[in-house]
């Protein structure tokens, strides 16, 4: 830092400390309101590089030449954006955005009958009368924080994404066969789905969902400001059907989660054991906890009958003494959960406590038995303030973000087992400064049996100096580290928009995505059946619009630099549905379908069909065009609509 962007900061704070220190000092007073645990750390852990000197090699390749492709996919979320996002790494450049909770004006995402279908049929009965009130066909906004590959044997394979969306109580699967999202549906009965990860083993299986915020059951207006009676609910989603399967009432709140590598347990993390709804009341008590689900003894319950039916969903109360969960306690307001490559282990990140937790997965099976539930605990390194979540290399070393602190901790498994056995031995490896306040990092198969110890990503909330100005939102930085260095070293700043939280790092060789789409999709299902129903053929379209009563359907197919139709006449008032069938079957060669002044446009990939619905309520003459540069002749791939006005 510079001294003069120094002396700025003494100014503005009158207080003569660094920018760095500055960082960590206001968030962690903002923190810590109510606490009182952390103070004391700082100067212990707060320094620099602790790391001795090793050998250090020359780092691996990541500034791709032109036209070098990634060795990997990197499945990022986007927070408040909605959207999940493909980065390609190690060169950190963005491939894809994939509407998700979202709505997309390229794509038609939210607008087309194909993605509303997608958006509207998995809603609760009440929301969607709640949301036509309100003129809406779904929720339009959508906070994801956490996306999750499909596991089949502890390791990606290569079916679909799982995602949150926080801010909608939503869960989405994403295809990764076309990379378009398939399926979102409501979760009933809880609030606010925050953690999110699918069973590894043996398969997903299950996706274990966290509502995070505690409501009344059922919260329909009977009990208001009793928070006592408040619960938080525990789901867990098939991930072939996307529906629920169970949910476990639990105490506390819920907000991260994991699943173990055997298939019997998965924990989450609780920030708020006290209950309570005040800042100052969720942070009263120094100890939290986290909860382990006996999925097991879960199924057997529902298989005995023993639950409640709420929305049709079998809810089971895993409530302090249920045979159903085990609630360890953990050092204040843990928030990250990660279950280690070893297999046996999991890391629970204490954010107000400087310490992470371990946790011995075969230690588990005896607490479940009556042992007391720390004895489960194994190690409970503490490595600096903030930490926040962990990822891993596969050999043994683990790598936590510290919130506070701005950096990175590599830390031994082995070296903190041994440290909390009373040998006198520190785990941690190294620190690496980050630029600045890290949330979630990942490193590259981090959460999979096959952890390949080459990058990590740091994924850091605020990039303050690192980028040029750009007004007072500005990106956030998003850094990658190679970690086969020792001390890892961070090697690019890739600047991101709001707000991812997470990512996943996918070797290249588990997706393998179609080049085209293939003309039996289920994606555009209504229109193959609703155009057979017309006689027509969705790649022939049709000459002429085809009337129903004041229902027009419109059947066009595109070719470069086409549309079937070069014109088409409806009359005002006519609800009109266009289907564009693209009939290019060339990579790459998408068109689209803008009509004029109608807010209407959408994305056709090579060989799928797409449609909208809209009133032709503008009497008039209304050009609809290609909006996908798709040939020389794009310009002119273009027709129009005439609208006859309605008989006065
Ligand atoms: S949470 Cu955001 S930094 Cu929603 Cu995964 Cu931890
Ligand atoms: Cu088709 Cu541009």
């Amino acid at each position: 830092m510079t001294d003069k962007s120094k002396l700025h900061d003494q100014e503005r704070d009158g207080l003569a400390i660094t920018r760095r220190t500055m960082l960590g000092g206001s968030a962690t007073t903002a923190l810590v309101v109510g606490a009182s645990a952390v103070g004391g750390t700082a100067a212990v852990l707060g320094g620099g590089a602790t790391s001795p000197a090793r050998a250090q090699g020359a780092g691996q390749h990541y500034a791709l030449a032109p036209g070098e492709l990634d060795e990997y996919y990197g499945f990022w979320s986007s927070g408040q954006s909605g959207e999940m996002r493909i980065i390609g790494l190690p060169s950190m450049r963005e491939l894809l955005r994939v509407p998700v909770f979202n709505r997309c004006s390229a794509t038609g995402w939210g607008q087309t009958n194909e993605s509303l279908k997608v958006l509207t049929d998995g809603l609760l009965p009440e929301s969607k009368e709640f949301l036509a009130r309100h003129g809406l066909k779904t929720y339009e906004n959508g906070d994801l924080h956490h996306p999750h590959m499909s596991f089949t044997d502890g390791t990606y394979d290569g079916r679909y994404l799982f995602m949150n969306d926080k801010a909608n109580t939503r869960v989405a699967r994403v295809r990764c066969d076309v990379m378009k999202c398939d399926k979102i549906i409501e979760i009933p009965n809880a609030s606010d789905i925050h953690g999110l990860r699918p069973q590894k083993f043996p398969r997903t299986g299950y996706v274990f969902a966290n509502g995070e915020h505690r409501i009344p059951l059922p919260n329909d207006g009977r009990i208001l400001d009793e928070p006592e009676k408040y619960v938080a609910i525990f789901s867990a989603i098939d991930g072939d059907t996307m529906e629920v399967a169970w949910q476990v009432i639990v105490d506390g709140n819920l907000d991260n989660c994991d699943a173990d590598y055997q298939g019997k347990y998965a924990v989450s993390t609780c920030y708020n054991s006290e209950g309570g709804v005040t800042l100052a009341e969720m942070t009263e008590s120094e100890t939290d906890w986290a909860v382990i689900f006996n999925i097991a003894r879960i199924e057997e319950g529902v298989a005995n009958g023993d639950f409640v039916e709420h929305n049709g969903v079998p809810v089971l109360d895993g409530r302090h003494g249920s045979r159903y969960t085990a609630y360890v306690p953990i050092p204040n307001s843990p928030h990250g959960c990660n279950t280690a490559p070893d297999g046996k282990h999991i890391v629970i990140n204490g954010k107000l406590s400087p310490t992470v937790t371990v946790m011995d997965f075969e230690k588990i099976d005896a607490v479940f038995e009556g042992a007391d539930p720390r004895s489960c605990v194994v190690a409970e390194p503490e490595l600096g303030l903030g930490p926040l979540h962990t990822a891993f290399d596969g050999e043994g070393n683990c790598y936590t973000t510290l919130f506070l602190d701005s950096q990175m901790a590599k830390w031994n498994m082995d070296a903190a087992l041994r440290q909390y056995a009373g040998e006198d031995v520190d785990p941690i490896l190294a620190k690496t400064d980050v630029q600045y306040q890290p949330g979630h990092n990942h490193s590259s198969m981090g959460e999979t049996k096959e952890a390949d110890g080459k990058w990590l990503v740091s994924l850091n909330k605020f990039s303050k100096d690192r980028f040029l100005n750009v007004g007072p939102l500005k990106p956030e930085n998003e850094q990658l580290i190679d970690i086969s260095l020792d001390p890892p070293k961070v090697v690019h700043d890739g600047p991101t928009f709001a707000e991812p939280h997470d990512c996943i790092i996918v070797h290249a060789s588990k997706v393998n995505p179609l080049q085209i789409w293939e003309r039996d999709d289920p994606m555009w299902e209504d229109a193959r059946k609703q155009a057979e129903a017309d006689g027509v053929d969705l790649e022939d379209g049709a000459d002429e619009p085809i009337r129903d009563g004041n229902k027009v359907r419109v059947y066009m197919y595109s070719v470069a630099p086409t549309f079937s139709l070069e014109q088409f006449t409806v009359k005002q008032g006519d609800e009109v549905t266009i289907y564009i069938t693209n009939i290019d079957d060339v990579d790459d060669l998408t068109h689209g379908f803008t009509l004029g002044n109608h807010g209407i446009a959408f994305e056709v990939g090579p060989q799928a069909t797409a449609s909208a619905t809209f009133i032709a309520d503008r009497p008039g003459v209304h050009w609809y065009y290609c909006q996908w540069f798709c040939h020389a002749l794009h310009m002119e791939m273009r027709g129009r609509m005439i609208v006859e006005p309605r008989a006065s």
